[in-house]
């Protein structure tokens, strides 16, 4: 029998209450530090657009002997015995994962997205080079290489061609960012947006394509607050014969929730999807990957090949996490978290700010703080003080570069999953916008502008502080979970 959701609150309070004693018991600052951050979380406006509140459910999966267990290889072809119970919590999150999305295979394993997106190129890697290179010289297994050959084989590897988005355009590190792993395993090139509209260009990406030739397309993003045609991203994939692999880590939750739908959803159209799962996702930190069949048998090798043993107590949490993502609960919550980045960008646009591409159709909001005179890292660090947590994101084409930035980016999966609407993310807008105005960038020693350094306004923090609490009083962090 399933308990009520009052049971369920006063179960929850209970078992992290004797967790934590427990934990105290051996060492009590980190007993102390686990209450403190609940704490803070509750008191804070999380705005960070790829982080979100797991259900206890999910985060009591974590806390368990799963944890012991080694388990390198896949479900039923593992390199340590004893594994029936993790072949069984891998089996469950990977069943929920291929239905739920609608994917022919899915692998629960990888650890993180940047896992994710390694164990992905590599297995792209085997697939479209490994495979028919071992084939054509007539072996099986790399070990009857000879010593040339292998060298042959290494070098081939080493230079295939990718085509990623670039960071400052909203694309992540790992698609082939050059300081990343990615652009250095990979010849990569990098696509942009639009530098009028801020939206990507399908006819340029298709140009760049045709003329570079990628073994791999990325299509995906950290920071692009729009939704991307992946019908359009396949079409030009197949023209160059590239594999369409896509990063969903950050919208995989409105997929999930099919707020994203048809050619808005990259489950049909590309050959590897990649995510995380404590995103939009709302599940437990980690990475899972979906693939056609073609490209199973590869992405199943990931483990030991590219990932270290999988965190069988984490892919138990995916499964849970997995299983809440199919209800109708969660359809209307994924649709809230896309309505409510609406609200958000009306409430900037309506007092003046200037948001990247003029608004958002996903989860997250781009603001550009240069109209407010400040850097992107001036700006963190003020909203920070006034109990906004956020990110500094850089913007197209970013004068102030990757450290410091001129973008703030917003994201409202976390506090939609607390209940805010709205009317609270119109004044989450308007929160923001009186820190930002009433903020001003320091003084360099030799009297410059610094980029770093800042004064807010005495007074605003404690105003918007208390601002915030009112909402936050209103929509608590885990109702009725109480650790006293
Ligand atoms: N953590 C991801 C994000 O914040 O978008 C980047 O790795």
């Amino acid at each position: 029998m399933t308990a009520a959701p009052t049971d369920l609150a006063a179960l929850t309070s209970s078992a992290y209450k004797q967790a934590l004693e427990v934990i105290a018991s051996v060492e009590p600052r980190i007993a102390d530090a686990t209450r403190q951050e609940l704490a803070d979380q509750r008191a804070s406006l999380k705005l960070i657009a790829s982080e979100n509140y797991a259900s206890p459910a999910v985060l009591l999966t974590m806390g368990t002997w799963f944890s012991d267990k080694y388990a390198e290889g896949t479900v039923g072809h593992r390199f340590y015995a004893g594994c029936q119970n993790v072949d069984t919590v891998e089996t469950l999150a990977a069943e929920h994962a291929k239905e739920l999305f609608g994917a022919e295979y899915a692998y629960a394993q990888p650890h993180s997205g940047i896992d994710a997106n390694l164990t992905a190129y590599w297995a792209i890697l085997a697939q479209r080079v490994e495979g028919p290179w071992l084939e054509n010289a007539g072996v099986k297994n790399m070990n009857d290489l000879s010593d040339a050959d292998w060298e042959k084989l290494r070098h081939e590897l080493g230079n295939q061609r990718l085509l990623g988005m670039s960071l400052d355009s909203g694309g992540h590190l790992t698609h082939g960012f050059r300081p990343n792993i990615s652009g250095k395993m990979f010849h990569q090139q990098q696509y942009g947006t639009d530098p009028e509209t801020g939206l990507i260009d399908y006819d340029a990406l298709r140009a760049k394509a045709k003329e570079f030739k990628p073994l791999i397309l990325v299509a995906g993003y950290s920071a692009y607050p729009r939704r991307v045609n992946f019908a359009k991203m396949r079409e030009i994939a197949d023209e160059v014969g590239a594999t369409l692999m896509v990063d969903m880590a950050h919208f995989a939750g409105l997929v999930a929730g099919k707020v994203f739908q048809g050619e808005e959803n990259p489950v049909p159209y590309a050959d590897v999807v990649t995510t995380t799962t404590h995103k939009s996702l709302r599940g437990p930190r980690g990475g899972l990957i979906l693939a056609t069949k073609e490209y199973a048998g590869n992405v199943d090798r990931g483990c030991p090949m590219v990932l270290g043993g999988p965190l069988s107590h984490v892919m138990a949490a995916k499964a849970v996490a997995l299983a809440e993502a199919k209800t109708e609960a969660f359809q209307t919550y994924a649709q809230n978290v896309a309505d409510n980045a609406k609200s958000l960008a009306e409430g900037f646009l309506t007092r003046g700010a200037k948001l990247v591409t003029g608004g958002t159709d996903n989860h997250l909001v781009l603001l550009d703080v240069t109209s407010f005179g400040l850097t992107g890292r001036q700006a963190e660090q003020a909203l920070l003080d006034a109990g906004v947590v956020t990110n500094r994101n850089s913007v197209p084409a970013d004068p102030n570069g990757a450290w410091y930035t001129s973008g703030i980016r917003f994201g409202t999966p976390a506090l939609t999953t607390r209940g805010f609407g709205h009317d609270e993310f119109d004044n989450v807008a308007e929160l923001v916008v009186d820190v930002l105005s009433n903020t001003t960038p320091g003084v360099t020693k030799d009297g410059g502008a610094s980029k770093a350094t800042y004064k807010l306004a005495d007074g605003i923090a404690d105003k918007t502080r208390a601002a915030s609490a009112e909402m936050l009083d209103k929509h608590p962090l885990y109702p009725g979970l109480d650790l006293a």
